[in-house]
C-alpha cells in the first residue's frame, strides 16, 4: 500500500531542534563520564579550538580497548577492475567518460592495492593501528549485481579479514562505498526500489563468507553524498542532476540499509552492525533571523535527513521546506512499513566527520580555514558537537569514527605537520566528546594511503602513507609516525 507521502510540511514556525554550541560544549565540560578520562587541558584551549586555531599542548589519556584504525574504500585503493571477473561499476563508466575527474584519472590501476594486499597489511600492522575500515566491492563479489557469485572476487576479502586477523587488527567492513555495478545502474539503479533487494541478496553472499570474521559491519557510505553528488549536482557517478530523483534514492538507500540490517542479524554475523554517515554541524553566521533559518534547513539537508529515519523511524518534519523536490522524491518512493524497515535497530553509528556547515542569509560562508579539499573548514570542535548531539538528543548510540582527515597542505609531502595537527586536534574534540558521555569506541584517519580521490582523481592527497602513481612505492609521510605513537601509547602527546 502506498502512503499519502513523508511526514507533511511543518515548518512554519517550528525551528529543528538541535543544541545551541554553547550548551553542547558545557556538556562537555560538566558531564559524569569526564572524571574516567585523564585530560588536562591549559585554560583558554576550549575557546582556542572554538573559533578553529589549535588548542595548544595538552594530554588525553583514551580507554583500554579504543579502536585506532585506518580506513579505505575498494574503488579507491584496489585497481585491478578487470581482473579475476570484476565487473564494471557505475564509478569505472564514471571516470572514464572525458572531463569527469581531474587531469583524466582513473581507478583502473590506483593504488593496486587488489595485488599488494599482504604487503598493505604489513604497513599496517607497522603503523600499529588495530583496526581497518575497508570496502567490499559488490562488481567484484558478484560482476553483474545479482545472480552469479564471483568466488576469485570474494576470495580476496576471505584473504584480507584473514590477513588483518593474522595481525591482530581488527575488520570493519563497508558493504557499499559508491561502486553499484553498471548492470544495475542500466536497470535503474537506485532509483528502483528493486535495488532494496539486490543490495539485500549481495548482502547475504557476504555475510555468509565473512560473517564470523569482521567486528563491525557497515552498510551503505554516506548516503548523503550518494544522492547530493551523484544525482543533484552530478559531480559524482552516476552523474545524474535529478533533485526529485535524488529523493527516491535517499529513501531506497535507507531501506537497503534497514533490509542489509536484517539480512546481516538472519545470517548470524558476529560483529556489530551499523550505518555510516556522514554529518557536518550546522551554525548561523551572524544573529539574523535569515541566518537562523537557514541554519535549520542546512541541519535537515545535511544531519536529520539521515539520521531520523535510521534512529527515529521518521522524516524530518521540516524536510518539505528544507527541500521540497527532495521531499517529493522521497513521498512517491514511500510505502507503509518502510520506515519500520529503515529504523531496524542497529548496534552503532559510524561516523564520517570532515567539516562544518556555517549558514549565512545568502547562503554557506567560509568562516574557518579552508584545506586544500576547497570543500572542507577546518573546524575540530564541530567533532564534539556532533558526538554530544548524538548522545543527547539520540539517545546515545554507540559511535565508531569512520573516517576523519585531510588532505596534504599545499606544499606538503612526506612532511606534513598540518596534517598532525588536524588529527591532535579532532581527536582532542573525540576525547572531549567523550568526557561528556559520548559513547565512542574507535577512530578511523582517513586515509591508510594516498588514492583514487573521486572527482578530484590524484589531484588530492588524503593518506598518511604517500603513494607515488608511477612506481607505486608507499612511504609513510610524518604523520603516519605520529598516529603510530597515539595508537600504541593510546593517548595524545602534549609534544
Ligand atoms: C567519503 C568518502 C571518502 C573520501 C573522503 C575524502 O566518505 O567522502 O568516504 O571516500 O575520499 O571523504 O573526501
Amino acid at each position: 500500500m502506498e502512503s499519502d507521502g513523508p511526514t507533511p510540511p511543518a515548518l512554519t514556525g517550528e525551528a529543528v531542534r538541535r543544541p545551541r554550541r554553547r550548551d553542547v560544549l558545557r556538556g562537555a565540560t560538566l558531564g559524569a563520564a569526564a572524571v574516567a578520562l585523564a585530560a588536562c587541558t591549559p585554560s583558554g584551549g576550549d575557546r582556542a579550538r572554538h573559533t578553529g586555531t589549535s588548542p595548544g599542548p595538552r594530554t588525553a589519556v583514551f580507554p583500554a580497548g579504543f579502536a585506532w584504525g585506518v580506513a579505505t574504500s575498494a574503488f579507491q585503493v584496489e585497481g585491478a577492475t578487470t581482473a579475476d571477473g570484476r565487473g564494471p561499476s557505475i564509478w569505472d563508466t564514471f571516470s572514464h567518460r572525458s572531463g569527469a575527474v581531474a587531469d583524466g584519472g582513473t581507478a583502473d590501476r590506483a593504488c593496486d592495492h587488489y595485488h599488494r594486499m599482504d604487503a598493505d597489511l604489513d604497513l599496517m600492522k607497522s603503523l600499529g593501528v588495530t583496526s581497518y575500515r575497508f570496502s567490499v566491492a559488490w562488481p567484484r563479489v558478484m560482476p553483474r549485481g545479482r545472480g552469479a557469485v564471483n568466488p576469485a572476487g570474494l576470495g580476496f576479502y576471505d584473504r584480507l579479514v584473514d590477513g588483518l586477523a593474522g595481525r591482530g587488527i581488527q575488520a570493519v567492513a563497508t558493504l557499499y562505498h559508491w561502486d553499484l555495478p553498471q548492470a544495475l545502474q542500466d536497470a535503474g539503479g537506485w532509483e528502483n526500489r528493486d535495488s532494496t533487494e539486490w543490495f539485500a541478496d549481495y548482502t547475504a553472499v557476504v555475510a555468509r563468507s565473512l560473517g564470523d570474521r569482521v567486528t563491525r559491519w557497515l552498510t551503505i557510505n554516506e548516503a548523503k553524498i550518494i544522492a547530493q553528488q551523484g544525482y543533484q549536482t552530478g559531480q559524482f557517478a552516476p552523474g545524474r542532476t535529478d533533485r526529485v530523483a535524488s529523493g527516491r534514492v535517499i529513501h531506497h538507500l535507507g531501506l537497503a540499509h534497514g533490509r542489509a540490517v536484517q539480512v546481516l542479524r538472519a545470517q548470524g554475523v558476529t560483529g556489530a552492525v551499523g550505518p555510516c554517515l556522514q554529518l557536518a554541524p550546522c551554525s548561523p553566521a551572524d544573529d539574523s533571523a535569515e541566518a537562523k533559518q537557514a541554519t535549520d534547513l542546512a541541519d535537515v539537508t545535511e544531519n536529520t535527513l539521515y539520521l531520523d529515519p535510521v534512529l527515529r523511524g521518521s522524516y524530518p518534519t521540516a524536510l518539505s521546506a528544507a527541500d521540497p523536490e527532495v521531499a517529493r522524491g522521497i513521498a512517491t518512493a514511500l510505502r507503509s512499513g518502510d520506515l519500520e524497515t529503515i529504523s531496524t535497530p542497529v548496534d552503532f553509528l559510524g561516523v564520517n566527520y570532515y567539516s562544518p556547515q556555517v549558514l549565512g542569509a545568502a547562503g554557506p560562508i567560509t568562516r574557518y580555514p579552508p584545506s586544500a579539499a576547497g570543500w572542507q573548514q577546518i573546524y575540530p570542535s564541530g567533532l564534539t558537537d556532533v558526538l554530544l548531539r548524538l548522545h543527547h538528543e539520540y539517545g546515545s548510540p554507540e559511535v565508531v569514527v569512520t573516517e576523519n582527515g585531510v588532505p596534504d597542505a599545499h606544499g606538503e609531502d612526506l612532511h606534513d605537520p598540518s596534517r598532525i595537527a588536524f588529527l591532535r586536534d579532532h581527536l582532542l574534540a573525540l576525547h572531549d566528546a567523550m568526557a561528556g558521555g559520548a559513547k565512542v569506541r574507535g577512530f578511523h584517519a582517513w586515509s591508510l594511503m594516498d588514492n583514487f580521490e573521486w572527482s578530484n582523481g590524484y589531484s588530492q592527497r588524503w593518506g598518511l602513507v604517500r603513494v607515488d602513481f608511477d612506481t607505486l612505492r608507499r612511504t609513510p609521510k610524518d604523520s603516519a609516525g605520529w598516529y603510530r605513537k597515539v595508537a600504541t601509547s593510546n593517548q595524545i602527546h602534549p609534544a
